[in-house]
């Protein structure tokens, strides 16, 4: 059965005085990267909320990088539980939850915290899932609202793109549609160029297809490329033309070139959950999501940068849009 918690109601449970007390002793986590924290915002976030909340409770962090060879993922997960010291392993990304779950057979003490990970319950994990659908609909709705306007970047074509590291589930399911739908709410004629790089770290390669795709007519780019984002910021900046951001703030790394971002909380929510847990409030089992309206998702409209270069009718459109959602007057739901 799926179980739906949210934030505030984790501050309800009871604390458990055998962790208290463990607590004292001063307790271990394990931060496992699936890749490199480098140039990918939501580990970065991850790494930071978990070592903010660390540092507070007098917890120890030791941060591993897992590295590009996805087939490596789960011996290195395997060596860091068989090390048997960790009160908890978090990790971010939804292929973790499998791994962490083939794991636990091997280590049933071992607790896991997976961010962005799957709404399927199991006895060792702690879940964390955002949802991405909403996410990407308020960045893709914004996408074709630049790309019909008449901003200095924009052309004729109604042409976005999107430039993803790789295909996987939640990006079939979740995110690619919910841009496209996104898309499609602020222009029906609008077309999504998609594009998969093969790997988080291409640079150059990434810069091509990005400049490939600005000489089809696409103005507007959604790069989720980890590393090789990069390249997109220089091949969009060259050409003059824009792009939107994933995850974390983005609009301060190229200003005028990246003019929004789309958000997840995952610093705030790292923070929060690991504090939790170094509290003993939050029982392994528990998945919690939300999107917009429970502040899983953000979107910053305040955001100077996204003023400064967006113009205000654009702005006042999104807002509507946003506004909706945070209310719950509008919804989508995740695809998992
Ligand atoms: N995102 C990154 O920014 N950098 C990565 O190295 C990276 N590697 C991933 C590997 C796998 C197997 C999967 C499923 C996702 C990966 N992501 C990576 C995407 C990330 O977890 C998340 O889905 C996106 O950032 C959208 O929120």
């Amino acid at each position: 059965m799926k179980r739906f918690l949210f934030i505030g109601s984790l501050l309800l449970l009871l604390f458990s005085c055998q962790k208290k007390a463990k607590l004292q002793e001063g307790m271990q986590i394990a931060v496992f990267v699936p890749g490199f924290l480098e140039g990918s915002p939501s580990y970065e976030m991850m790494d930071s909320g978990v070592r903010r909340a660390a540092e507070e409770a007098g917890a120890q962090v030791n941060t591993l990088e897992g590295g590009f060879n996805q087939g490596e993922w789960k011996e290195k997960v395997l060596s860091l539980a068989s090390e048997r010291r960790y009160d908890l392993i978090v990790t971010t990304n939804p292929a973790m939850p499998e791994i962490c779950n083939q794991v636990a057979q091997q280590f049933p003490g071992q607790i896991f915290l997976c961010l962005d990970g799957t709404d399927q319950p199991s006895d060792n994990l702690i879940s964390l899932v955002y949802n991405h659908t909403e996410q990407a609909f308020v960045i893709g709705h914004l996408a074709g609202l630049i790309t019909q306007s008449s901003m200095e970047g924009a052309n004729e074509e109604l042409k976005v793109g999107m430039i993803v590291g790789q295909l996987y589930p939640d990006m079939e399911r979740s995110i690619k549609p919910g841009f496209e739908i996104g898309l499609k709410t602020a222009i029906p004629q609008g077309e999504l160029d998609f594009r998969v790089l093969g790997n988080w770290y291409d640079a150059a390669k990434a810069a091509e297809m990005a400049r490939s795709m600005i000489d089809s007519g696409v103005d507007v780019i959604l790069p989720i490329a980890g590393g090789a984002n990069q390249g997109i910021i220089t091949a969009a900046k060259e050409a003059g033309k824009y792009l939107l951001w994933f995850d974390s703030p983005g609009t301060q790394i190229e200003p005028g070139t990246i003019l929004a971002s789309s958000e997840i909380n995952q610093e705030e929510l790292s923070f929060k959950l690991i504090k939790s847990f170094l509290e003993g409030e939050l029982e392994p089992g528990s998945v919690l999501q939300g999107g917009l309206e429970a502040g899983y998702i953000l979107f910053n409209s305040n955001d100077q940068l996204y003023k400064k270069y967006v113009p205000q009718d654009i702005r006042q459109v999104q807002d509507n849009l946003i506004q909706r959602l945070k209310d719950g007057e509008l919804s989508l739901s995740p695809v998992l």
